[in-house]
């Protein structure tokens, strides 16, 4: 099995728009295109309720309730759904929408969007062939993936704050410090509930290897409660599964902890090194040992 950390790993290098998988040729100023739902084939339905169905059957009791919750009223298991329509339902809960785009996007815009809470989804769908493995975001990452946990009103939040943030570390070179941080949580972050830890992250719900792998107690991936600066400063791993989860206890944690200015930050770890992937610094507590 191959980690779909790999597709995300585009995210963070194909920023420009250039040589894409997607139609670009009919985007707005905005990146956004129709859907055309109606241009998906049977075949491609077929192929997206095969890996509803596999994400479904490794969920319970591993992604966090709210986005089980979520997934369940998006009526999502039949097909590639219609952005249109829960977008209308998405909307009515948090004020979020679902914009099409052809694929990758620049930055900006991705945080322009973000930021007026519209949520962009890739329109199209990967090949058989890539069941478990994916280079760039497609339909089912972006939809499957993402939109669920915006249904979440602190979440929703947090992302829009996302998206303001991106704008502010553009003018303020701290662009790879805050990648860094919707890396780690709203790809691949756990949550610790009642119940015990538990998945937020798009990039593990949506693959279906690292689903297993990121609960598992004893591997070599470390699990520590998530503190911000840290996170800005870690490095991260883009062709395989993470070897640093950052854990939070709230989805409120999540939204103060990104509710300062972040210049300082930036500032200070400028100056300095990053941390690789798999450091446990002194005083870290593995919580999955
Ligand atoms: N475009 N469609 C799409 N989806 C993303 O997740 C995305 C993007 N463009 C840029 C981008 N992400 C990022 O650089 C952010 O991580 C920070
Ligand atoms: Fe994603």
């Amino acid at each position: 099995t191959v980690s779909n950390a790999d597709f995300l790993a585009t995210v963070a290098t194909k920023s420009d728009g250039a040589a894409l998988r997607g139609d670009y040729t009919h985007a707005d100023e905005h990146y956004v295109v129709q859907q055309n739902w109606a241009a998906y084939t049977e075949e491609e339905h077929e192929l997206w309720r095969k890996l509803y169905q596999r994400q479904m059957s490794l969920l319970p009791g591993r992604a966090c309730d709210e986005f089980i919750e979520a997934l369940l009223q998006m009526n999502a298991a039949n097909g590639i759904p219609e952005f249109e329509k829960t977008s209308k339902e998405l909307y009515a809960a948090t004020g979020w929408t679902i914009v099409a785009v052809p694929g990758l996007i620049p930055e900006l815009t991705f945080f322009e969007h973000l930021a007026n809470r519209r949520f962009p989804v890739t329109v199209w769908l990967r090949k058989p062939e890539e069941f478990n493995y994916i280079v760039e975001p497609d339909v089912f990452h972006d939809f499957f993936g993402h939109v669920p946990m915006l249904f979440n009103p602190v979440f929703a939040d947090y992302m829009q704050l996302y998206g303001k943030g991106g704008l502010k570390a553009m003018k303020l070179g701290g662009l790879d410090q805050l990648a860094r941080l919707y890396w780690y949580t709203v790809e691949f972050g756990l949550i610790n509930t009642k119940d015990g830890m538990r998945i937020y992250g798009a990039g593990i719900l949506s693959s279906g290897g690292e689903v297993e792998f990121c609960l598992t107690p004893g591997t070599t991936s470390r699990h520590i409660h998530l503190d911000i600066e840290r996170c800005l400063n870690t490095l991260y791993k883009i062709d395989s599964y993470q070897e640093t989860y950052f854990v939070i206890d709230s989805f409120q944690e999540l939204f103060d902890g990104t509710a300062p200015d972040f210049k300082p930050y930036y500032d200070k770890l400028k100056l300095g090194e990053a941390f690789p992937a798999n450091s446990l610094l002194p005083g870290e507590v593995e919580l999955l040992p």
